[in-house]
Parts: C-alpha cells; structure tokens; sequence
C-alpha cells in the first residue's frame, strides 16, 4: 500500500486502515483461542512496565514430565559468573527432550508475539535453568543487549521465565526493573538493584518481559533448588542465540508442531531471508 492511501491528507492513518489493522489483530487473537480484550491488557502491560506475569499457564502434569525428564540432564554447575557457578542449565532442550514443546508454542505466548514481532519470529533460546540453594543474584542484563543496536529502541526479542517450582523472593525469583525496557543505554553497574521486583508466582505461571527489560535470576537463599525453563524469541531478521538448525538434527525437528518448526529456523521472513536453495527451508523437513 502505497504512503498516499494508507494516510490522510493530513498525514493521520485513514480509518480503513486502522480497521483492517483491527481485524487482523483480532483474528490473531482469536486464532490462538485467547481472548481479544485479555490479550490487549497484557500487551497494554507489557507496553507501560516492559513486563507481565501470566499466571498458571501450564498443568501440573507437564511440570512433572519437564521436571523428570530434565533431571538426567541437570549435572554441571555453570562455568561463569551468567551462567552461575551453582546454577544447572540445559542447552539444546528440543533434542535431548521433547517435554519442553508445550511451552514453547504455548497459544497465548504465541498470541502475544504475533502483536509484538513480524511473522517468522523465530525461537532464539530454549533452556531448563536450575538455581542451586546458595546461589547469588545473577549479574543484570537484558536478553537482546548481545544485538549492538544503540538504545532507547524497540526490542528485537522477547522472553520468558516459566516458574517449574513456586518463585518466591527468596528463592531466585527472576527480579526485574519495571520500566528499564525505555532506558538508553545503561551500565550495569549504576543499576539500582533495591528497585528490583521478584518474579514471584506459583509454578505453572510465566513472566513475559521484552528484550530491552533488565532482569537476572535472584540469589537462591533457601535450601531448596528453584527450577525454571526460559523460552526466548526474537524478530525474523535477527540471529537467534542458540543454533538450532545444527544443533537440532532434521529427524528431532519433525518430531515437533509445525509452528515450533518454524520457531526453529525452517521459516522465511519473505522475500529474502532465511532461504534454502531459493526456497522456504520447511521443504527440507517434509521431503
Ligand atoms: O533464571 C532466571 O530467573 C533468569 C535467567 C536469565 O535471565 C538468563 O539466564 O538469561
């Protein structure tokens, strides 16, 4: 659609547009079984904070089948100060488990990326992250701070926590910095970290947070493990954390919903990227 016909004279958006825009968003919405107003909340939420916890997301069954079939997994101790020298983290989920998927595609996740991303977004981490008891606060970050785009800006990925046992404030409860998604850039070290919110939500919920958020998991100063598992996205035109297309084998991949196919890399953002032989990469899957 050409500048002329998508604005007015006076350069406002005409209103068809705005209606079609509208319809769009709505069947999105409803494409997702997730309700249209619920959704707009969130969203509206997420715009003013840069966070929102979704709660109960997830039954108790699929934590139990996440947690077991972890379990085997969850051995090493991480090897810096990120990724924390007593916290346990699973990389390359999808082909040693196949337990994660329901979180992966979740509908309202999926719903709520489908507002904030181009079509394609793709999966850039999948991990289960364990924090030990007597772990300390991680160091304070933000999920698309690795992109060297200056700042303030739209976020180029999105993530979330999903609590697999309760998160409570002493328990490594992700802790946020509402509002730090409209920061420039900041140095770490000038974060006032008395002004950060635990996470705090029974297991099976999620906090959704943008890619410009500044969070870190919470020292852990019970005697108890807090586990977790982190899905994060970004836009089509970014590269994703984690490799899937290497680190995912073709044969695993079929295993999973064509929307987590796509999640992976076997997806086009149209016309020019992510292509395979000049064609959607997803042949590669079904041939
Ligand atoms: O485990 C958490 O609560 C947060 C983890 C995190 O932000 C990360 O590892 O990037």
């Amino acid at each position: 659609m050409s500048q002329r016909a998508y604005t007015n004279e006076d350069g406002t958006v005409r209103a068809e547009v705005l209606a079609e825009q509208e319809a769009t968003l709505a069947a999105s919405a409803r494409a997702h079984g997730v309700d249209e107003h619920y959704l707009e909340s969130l969203l509206a939420t997420v715009q003013e904070d840069g966070y929102v916890i979704l709660p109960n997301l997830i039954s108790k069954e699929t934590i139990d089948t996440i947690r077991s079939e972890a379990e085997p997994f969850l051995q090493y101790d991480g090897r810096t100060e990120f990724e924390g020298y007593r916290t346990r983290r699973i990389y390359s989920v999808i082909e040693k488990t196949l337990s994660c998927n329901p979180i992966i595609d979740h509908p309202l996740v999926m719903a709520l990326l489908d507002r904030l991303f181009m079509a394609n977004y793709l999966l850039s981490q999948l991990q289960v992250i364990r924090v030990m008891p007597g772990e300390i606060r991680q160091p304070l970050h933000h999920d698309d701070g690795f992109y060297p785009i200056p700042r303030p800006r739209k976020p180029i990925g999105a993530a979330l926590i999903w609590a697999l046992d309760d998160f409570t404030a002493d328990n490594g409860a992700t802790l946020v910095y509402p509002k730090s998604h409209l920061w420039g850039d900041v140095p770490s070290g000038e974060i006032d970290v008395d002004q950060m919110v635990p996470a705090v939500m029974p297991a099976g919920s999620a906090v959704f947070f943008l890619g410009t958020l500044w969070h870190g998991a919470g020292a852990n100063q019970t005697q108890r493990p807090r586990l977790a598992a982190t899905t994060q996205y970004c836009e089509p035109w970014a590269r994703q954390q984690e490799n899937y297309c290497l680190a995912i084998s073709r044969e695993r991949a079929r295993q999973c919903s064509d929307k987590i196919q796509s999640l992976l890399g076997y997806s086009m953002l149209f016309p020019f990227i992510g292509f395979v032989d000049g064609r959607d990469p997803m042949r590669l899957l079904r041939e």
